[in-house]
């Protein structure tokens, strides 16, 4: 039978107070912010679902870890601890560690990027493309078209239309392609998983091609959980396994340690071809550090060799996805506007059914993260046009079809009690929807810009009373 309540398959040891703020508080901080979640401080902050990056709790076993940490320059014991794990868990042949995700996608696009190629992917992410662009490649979005859609009830909706790539490959011709950039699972299309068996194709379809399959693995585990619980065949298998076999149907993959492998910093570039090796341990030592450490202390490379172990444990996540559905379905039971199928990471509300006064040149999902913030110090994040950025040939706004605010769930971090007090307040907001204006841009940076973009209120938000 299964069960209905579920609880942390943990115990807490170490706890850190968080601080509460007030309404009237909030109202200075958020202007001082320039109305960016991102410029917010930590301590103006009570709930901080900003990013599950770099935001778990690590277990005792690995704060263990740190203690062991040997901070040797080159060949350190805890490389070889972290490298164990990679080559175990995700099944790669060779290795290159780097400080975090973006360390590992810059290698992998200056390696295999020329200009004038096209990078076909499951929907962009931002630093992933801004590399491939950097690298004077066209990104082309693969993914099938319900990711586009945030009602469309797909199971995978992180899949690739392998229409859309056979017409790629027959309109500019494989040798243009560098790679297939694969995210599992899809972080702007709400942490959508994409199906063992459109892997499997993606792979068959590409080695007709000689076109080389690069995983983005940051959340795999997710994508994992997934394909355990929806996909035929896959329900008696373990986590391991199916990562196991993921990684069966990829040539490489980048990865950010900071999400699944359950640490705070750290990353890798994974990889069975012993030339791209080759190259990517002549170029790490110009841009990260050795390729025994890749910007990463040796404590910090011993704690993400353990999480490799502790993430792909069942019950760990299983707990994970359920709490993230926890939250994601009171707000559906309120009426609340979200991407369904919930995704691994977060619960992303839907801003442009949110707030369908404001249109999106007026950043409805940034004004709403700034409204849930006012609202009860709950940190969330902007994931529609200002993540998007320009075009780079003509400048111009990328007008997604997804207008989202993330409400992402660190790891391990928050208990369910917390999600009831985000769900309170978002459904407060939602009530006081019509109080909330649009914004306008301000200040932007060239590049990634929803970092550092600031933004002012078109005209003055009428007053709510916030839950906190
Ligand atoms: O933040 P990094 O450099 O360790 O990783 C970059 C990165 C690559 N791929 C994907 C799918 C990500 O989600 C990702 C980073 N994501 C962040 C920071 C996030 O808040 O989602």
């Amino acid at each position: 039978m299964a069960k209905k309540v579920f609880a942390e398959p943990y115990r807490i040891k170490v706890v850190e107070p968080i601080e509460m703020t007030t309404q009237e508080e909030r109202h200075q901080y958020i202007k001082d912010a320039g109305y960016n979640t991102f410029l917010i401080n930590s301590k103006q902050v009570y709930i901080d679902l900003l990013t599950d990056s770099g935001t778990s709790a690590m277990s005792d076993n690995q704060w263990s870890g740190l203690m062991i940490g040997d901070e040797a320059y080159a060949g350190s014991e805890n490389w070889f601890a972290l490298e164990k794990a990679v080559k175990e868990i995700y099944g790669f042949k060779y290795v290159t560690p780097t400080h975090q995700g973006r360390g590992a996608e810059n290698l992998l696009s200056t390696i295999m990027i020329t200009p004038d190629t096209y990078v076909p992917g499951n929907m962009y992410f931002t630093t992933t493309r801004f590399h491939q662009e950097h690298n004077g490649a066209t990104f082309v979005d693969i993914i099938i078209d319900e990711a586009h859609d945030s009602a469309a009830r797909h199971p995978f909706k992180g899949n690739v239309d392998l229409s859309k790539l056979q017409n790629l490959i027959d309109k500019v011709g494989a040798d243009k392609i560098p790679y297939v950039s694969l995210a599992v699972t899809v972080n702007m299309a709400g942490g959508q998983p994409v199906s063992m068996e459109n892997m499997r194709q993606v792979k068959e379809l590409c080695n007709k091609h000689n076109i080389s399959v690069m995983f983005d693995a940051t959340r795999c585990v997710e994508n994992a959980y997934f394909i355990q619980e929806r996909e035929a065949g896959y329900t008696n298998k373990s986590i391991k396994e199916i990562v196991k076999e993921m990684f069966s149907y990829a040539d490489g993959c980048t990865m950010s340690g900071k999400k699944d492998c359950l640490v705070n910093i750290g990353g890798f570039l994974a990889m069975n071809d012993e030339e791209l090796y080759r190259k990517s341990c002549e170029l790490v030592v110009v841009y990260e550090g050795m390729p025994s450490y890749g910007g990463m202390a040796g404590r910090d490379m011993e704690a993400m060799a353990r999480g490799i172990y502790e993430m792909v444990d069942d019950d760990y996540i299983e707990h994970r996805i359920k709490q993230v559905r926890y939250l994601g379905e009171k707000l559906i039971e309120a009426g609340v506007p979200v991407v369904e199928p919930i995704g691994g990471h977060a619960v992303f509300l839907d801003a442009r059914r949110f707030l369908s006064h404001i249109p999106q040149e007026q950043f409805p999902a940034q004004a709403l993260a700034a409204a849930v913030y006012l609202d009860s110090g709950v940190r969330c994040m902007e994931r529609g046009i200002v993540s998007a950025g320009r075009k780079k040939d003509t400048g111009e706004n990328y007008m997604p079809k997804l207008e989202l605010v993330r409400v992402t769930i660190p790891r391990r971090v928050y208990t369910l009690s917390h999600m009831d007090v985000v769900a309170e307040s978002i459904i407060n907001v939602f009530r006081n929807r019509d109080k909330i204006k649009g914004m306008k841009l301000v200040y932007e940076a060239p590049q990634l810009r929803f970092f550092t973009a600031r933004f002012e209120p078109l005209e003055p938000w009428k007053e709510w009373e916030g839950t906190i």
